[in-house]
């Protein structure tokens, strides 16, 4: 009885739809096409499956630390396979690199290879799911106020090892899906006192990337995100909207809009049309 009365009140909705012109069944075969990558990390608070000791990203309060936050991969996937019941549509899950199938090893960021993400591959196409990466920079020793951004080599060039491995997982991923896994790079890189050097970090982290950038892969597709301030790094990002737009138009990357990342008083309408006549794809972060 309950079915019928919903069904019924969609069919006259349906209606009154069509009468501004708007042909529900069409827009919701159009809508089937679009998938969401659905990230991975609200689920356990941003903390991961590494084992380098209470160092992982946890904490950045996506869940406020709530009593149900999932407590190692099986819960994690538990939490996805819950929200894709939910959900409607056919979409991604969106992985962070501190997120591999470690078991009980030691695996360093500058050590993560395909292998650690083979169940992840495994299970996303048991579930009919398309797995989507990013790159962590954050919540580890070496992550401190510069990454890629670094003038010391050592630091920098773990930072690169790391964002290389994650683009060679992402193509593994790409290829074992047969569909492009698109991998997102955002750093934390800034200071949270003023600089008088900005050129100068904006002109190392365009080394790292042109470093990073330097092999071609055929499986997975490139984006690079900005910031306008991370929390504790107020008073400069090195990766500034302008910096990873003029990177993205000069080396063909896609530029990704987070709608969170700007001033309030910016209008992203503008920044996808911009972009468009620029870049070859927008990738979009929606709150
Ligand atoms: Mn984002």
């Amino acid at each position: 009885m309950k079915t019928a009365l919903v069904e019924k009140s969609y069919e006259i909705a349906k209606e009154r739809y069509l009468s501004l012109g708007v042909n529900v069944d069409e827009v919701l075969a159009k809508l089937q096409q679009i998938s969401i990558s659905i990230h991975c990390w609200q689920s356990d608070d941003v903390t991961g499956f590494e084992n380098l000791g209470n160092l992982g990203g946890g904490g950045i309060q996506a869940t406020g630390n709530y009593p149900g936050k999932a407590r190692n991969i099986q819960e994690v996937r538990q939490d996805i396979e819950k929200v894709l019941t939910l959900v409607g549509g056919s979409h991604r899950l969106n992985l962070h690199a501190i997120y591999g199938d470690f078991g009980n090893k030691i695996v360093d960021r500058n050590e993560i290879e395909p292998a650690h993400f083979q169940s992840w591959m495994d299970w996303a196409k048991e579930k009919g799911l398309k797995l989507d990466f990013n790159s962590t920079s954050f919540g580890h020793p070496k992550s401190g106020e510069l990454t890629l951004a670094n003038p010391d080599k050592a630091i920098r060039d773990f930072w690169i090892e790391h964002t290389k491995r994650s683009r060679a997982i992402s193509e593994a991923m790409g290829k074992f899906q047969n569909d492009p896994c698109i991998m997102n790079l955002w750093i934390h890189d800034g200071s949270k006192d003023l600089t008088v050097n900005r050129y100068k970090y904006r002109q190392i982290l365009e080394q790292s990337l042109d470093d990073i950038f330097a092999t071609d892969y055929k499986n997975m597709k490139d984006c690079i995100e900005a910031k306008l301030f991370g929390i504790a790094l107020e008073s400069y990002t090195v990766g500034s909207y302008d910096f990873y737009l003029g990177y993205g138009a000069k080396k063909q990357k896609i530029v990704t809009l987070d709608t969170g990342h700007f001033h309030l008083s910016e209008s992203i309408a503008d920044k996808i049309s911009a972009l468009l006549l620029f870049t070859p794809e927008i990738m979009l972060h929606v709150r």
